[in-house]
């Protein structure tokens, strides 16, 4: 297998997908249709800015890239499922502000920008992140095609992704330390925290367009795979990244005694489980009946990503 490492791969990421994320997010404005509900809502310019500043401010877009890319192998048009894909990022983004607030990692950069709550105040990114989650919910119930089967089954994945057994649950286990009770625990956590969020980008596909039995779960086994890669090398890169190219602090894991993938292992031997990882999501790919090119390519950059 070539080195995922090399920049023929990481060119292989699929831009154009990419592109038609970026394209779509900068085009909303969180504003309603409703002349009077858009009248009452007179004031909340600044909310909105701080929603946008947030969202716009880059990133690799791979969870709903990897939505997209799902649903091409699928057989549908990525433009299907732009809506919900979409809705995946803003709430990664309110996680992201949330989780950079004071009360929680404190950290003053992330998109190599100002944190929301360093440029409007905590009070106010606190208002964004919850917003960004309400008009997520809003943009699948008024945006996603599909019909109401299709919707109520993507907000239910949605839901379930971001809930208690979800990312909000895995970061509750972190803060109280729950990644120290050894490999398991680690593992446990980090799939509720980071691992469920990027799943349920594969699983909004699989509701859009089910597939028989056994690819859907194939795509399900890929799916958890790409969100453990993702989390393993995450670690590494707290340690071994640079923080231009991360755009944010390094090092952050160790100065808050978190316990790592490279904590417990060591580095040499996080690389291995992130090479193993990176190499069962392949094999994965292999087993599906369609085309699985782009789904390729974005394994192939949870494993090589410098950012
Ligand atoms: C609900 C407050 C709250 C937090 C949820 C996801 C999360 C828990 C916190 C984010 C902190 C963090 C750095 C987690 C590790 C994995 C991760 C989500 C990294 C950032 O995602 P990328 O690399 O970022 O996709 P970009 O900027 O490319 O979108």
């Amino acid at each position: 297998m070539a080195d995922p490492r090399s920049s023929t791969v990481h060119a292989r990421y699929p831009e154009h997908l990419r592109r038609q994320v970026d394209d779509y997010l900068s085009g909303l404005s969180f504003s309603v249709p409703d002349a009077r509900e858009a009248a009452e809502a007179t004031g909340t310019e600044g909310l909105v800015e701080a929603m946008r500043y947030s969202l716009l401010a880059g990133g690799k877009r791979i969870r709903p890239v990897l939505a997209l890319a799902t649903a091409e192998s699928l057989g549908r048009d990525p433009a299907d499922l732009m809506p919900s894909a979409a809705a995946i990022e803003l709430i990664h983004t309110y996680s992201l502000i949330h989780d950079d607030l004071p009360a929680m990692d404190d950290d003053d950069l992330r998109r190599g920008m100002p944190t929301c709550h360093v440029v409007y105040g905590d009070d106010v990114a606190i208002l964004a992140g919850d917003a960004l989650f309400a008009e997520a919910v809003r943009l699948v119930c008024e945006e996603q095609g599909g019909g109401a089967h299709v919707q109520v089954g993507i907000l239910r994945e949605l839901s379930r992704a971001t809930g208690v057994a979800g990312m909000v649950g895995g970061q509750y286990l972190d803060l109280k330390g729950a990644g120290a009770g050894g490999t398991d625990a680690l593992a446990a956590m980090h799939a509720l925290k980071t691992g469920r969020l990027m799943a349920v980008s594969v699983h909004i596909a699989l509701v859009l367009a089910p597939p028989p039995p056994a690819a859907d779960a194939t795509y399900r086994a890929f799916a958890r795979e790409v969100g453990l890669l993702f989390q393993i090398v995450d670690d590494i890169l707290d340690v071994a990244g640079s923080e231009a190219e991360m755009g944010k602090a390094v090092g952050a894991d160790e100065r808050m005694g978190k316990v790592t993938y490279t904590s417990l292992h060591g580095m040499d031997r996080a690389r291995e489980l992130a090479a193993e990882s990176h190499a069962r999501a392949m094999a994965l790919l292999a087993d599906l009946p369609g085309p699985a090119d782009d789904l390729a390519a974005i394994a192939d950059t949870a494993f090589a990503r410098q950012s």
